[in-house]
């Protein structure tokens, strides 16, 4: 059967335990919402790090200890969020690739992001991209609109990436494309041969959208970052809960998600 990787974005910078008290925030949570995602079939952990007072932090000895918590708990790979949060300094954010996650999340354009922005400056998206190459650090795209998909081929073709490229199509954040499958067939048709990619849905569109991509090919993602509701009215309990809820929709199209080894394999991972 074909195997697909799942992936379980576990905090995210915007929800706080006001919108669902279930975010995992602290490090031993976080350890433990991955470890939770990884007994349910995630085999990456996509990792947003919180301080004291629950704001999203880019702060080194935070994150050096949930990666240490998260790799006592479970063989999930570890892919470190380099977006952090809208108010964090890039410089900051870019740090964080020196813990030397197995991946980390490359934003490769400036944007509206709901009601903030989200600055991702030419110059350091260049140098963010070079040090993670140095450091064998694989980079997942984060695209949120067409031209970014240009952004990053504009990067690979002055050779700051590899292939095969990793996308997250993310879709449904205002000010970034809409959640509609023509959005998704039209930027898929687009990427370059032997992509690995996935869909990120945000919120309502996590479950359709999640599950069309699937049905198309790609790979999947779901977690409290993507949406803090299992349905309408009804909070997640946890990060498991909504992989569970995705293998259930992996199953049904026949395929079986990819253990972390399997997904290592897949995604042509640098060695640790
Ligand atoms: N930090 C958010 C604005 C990422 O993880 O790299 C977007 C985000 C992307 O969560
Ligand atoms: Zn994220």
């Amino acid at each position: 059967m074909a195997k697909v990787i799942l992936t379980a974005a576990l905090t995210g910078p915007i929800a706080t335990k006001a919108d669902n008290p279930n975010l995992p925030t602290s490090p031993e949570e976080i350890a433990a919402a991955a470890k939770g995602a990884w007994e349910a079939g995630a085999a990456i952990a996509h990792v947003h790090l919180r301080d004291a007072q629950g704001r999203p932090t880019a702060n080194l000895d935070i994150a050096r200890r949930t990666v240490e918590l998260i790799r006592e708990s479970c063989p999930i790979l570890i892919q470190l969020s380099t977006g952090v949060g809208l108010d964090v300094a890039y410089e900051e954010r870019m740090q964080l690739v020196e813990t030397r996650p197995r991946m980390a999340t490359l934003n490769v354009c400036s944007m509206t992001f709901g009601a903030g922005e989200f600055l991702n400056p030419p110059a350091g998206v260049r140098r963010l991209a070079a040090r993670m190459r140095e450091l064998g650090v694989k980079p997942e795209l984060e695209v949120y609109d067409t031209g970014h998909l240009d952004m990053a081929l504009q990067l690979l073709h002055e050779g700051l990436l590899e292939e095969p490229l990793q996308f997250s199509v993310v879709m449904g954040v205002r000010g970034g494309m809409a959640a509609t499958p023509e959005n998704l067939v039209a930027f898929v048709q687009r990427l370059p041969k032997g992509s690995v990619w996935q869909v990120i849905g945000i919120a309502r569109a996590n479950l359709p959208m999640t599950a069309i991509g699937l049905a198309m090919g790609g790979n999947a993602r779901t977690g409290l970052e993507d949406t803090i509701t299992l349905r309408k009215g009804e909070l997640a309990s946890s990060n498991g809960q909504l992989v569970e809820r995705l293998v259930g929709v992996v199953r049904a199209l026949d395929l079986e998600p990819a253990t972390p080894e399997e997904a290592e394999q897949m995604l042509s991972l640098p060695p640790a």
